[in-house]
């Protein structure tokens, strides 16, 4: 079976209140960018990410959902058929915590049963100016079956662990419910190639 054939894909979506960071740890991640003035996003856009795990050709396909209530309607249409779910907050704004947990109670009623979902404590790079409390957090993912990054998508902290680890969970999910399917699948130990290169197709013989 060739690399192409084996690849994956899954589908991310992004979920939070407006202005916590969606858009910037994106960006950060696929194009590692970051801007102070990161205009808004309306209604969603739409970016890929491979990456190879363990010899596995991954490509996230990820869903930045728009933040602003206006546009909280149209969450179904984005988190519907998701594999992952990485939910944001403001570690300086508790409100935007509040929020996180309305769209967890919306995934668990709404989403696929099996859906990953991972929890951004984004703008770290803000804690010494602002209170904030990371352990109530903590406590609530672990009874959500979630885990818990603490982001920078300023300094460019904690991006890739969030996004690895949610690519790790679903091909670890995938490979348990494929059992035999994907004998390239490592049983311990992760190791992660950015991007790998395509390879050239075979040339054509002979006209
Ligand atoms: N200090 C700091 N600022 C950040 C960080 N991440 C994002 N910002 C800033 O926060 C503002 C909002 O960032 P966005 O990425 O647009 O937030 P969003 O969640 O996509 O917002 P909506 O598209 O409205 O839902 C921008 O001014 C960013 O520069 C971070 O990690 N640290
Ligand atoms: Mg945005």
């Amino acid at each position: 079976m060739s690399s192409r054939a084996r690849n994956l894909t899954f589908k991310l979506v992004l979920l939070g209140d407006g202005r916590v960071g969606k858009t910037s740890l994106v960006l950060r991640y696929v194009n590692n960018v970051f801007s102070e003035k990161q205009e808004t996003t309306v209604q969603a856009s739409y970016l890929t990410k491979r990456l190879v795990i363990g010899g596995v050709p991954i490509t996230l396909s990820i869903w930045d959902t728009a933040g602003q209530e206006r546009f909280h309607a149209l969450g179904p249409i984005y988190y519907r058929d998701a594999d992952a779910a990485l939910l944001v907050y403001d570690i300086t704004d508790s409100d935007t915590f509040l929020r996180v947990r309305k769209w967890v109670k919306e995934l668990q009623q709404m989403a696929s049963k099996d859906i990953v979902m991972v929890i951004a404590a984004n703008k770290s790079d803000l804690i010494r100016s602002k209170k904030y409390d990371i352990q109530e957090a903590e406590s609530y993912a672990t009874t959500i079956g979630a885990k818990l990054f603490l982001t920078s998508a300023k300094f460019g902290t904690g991006i890739n662990d969030v996004f690895l680890d949610i690519a790790a969970r679903l091909l670890q999910k995938k490979k348990s419910s494929f059992q035999g399917l994907s004998p390239a699948l490592p049983r311990k130990g992760i190791i992660v190639v950015d991007d790998e290169p395509e390879r050239e197709p075979p040339p054509k013989c002979c006209s």
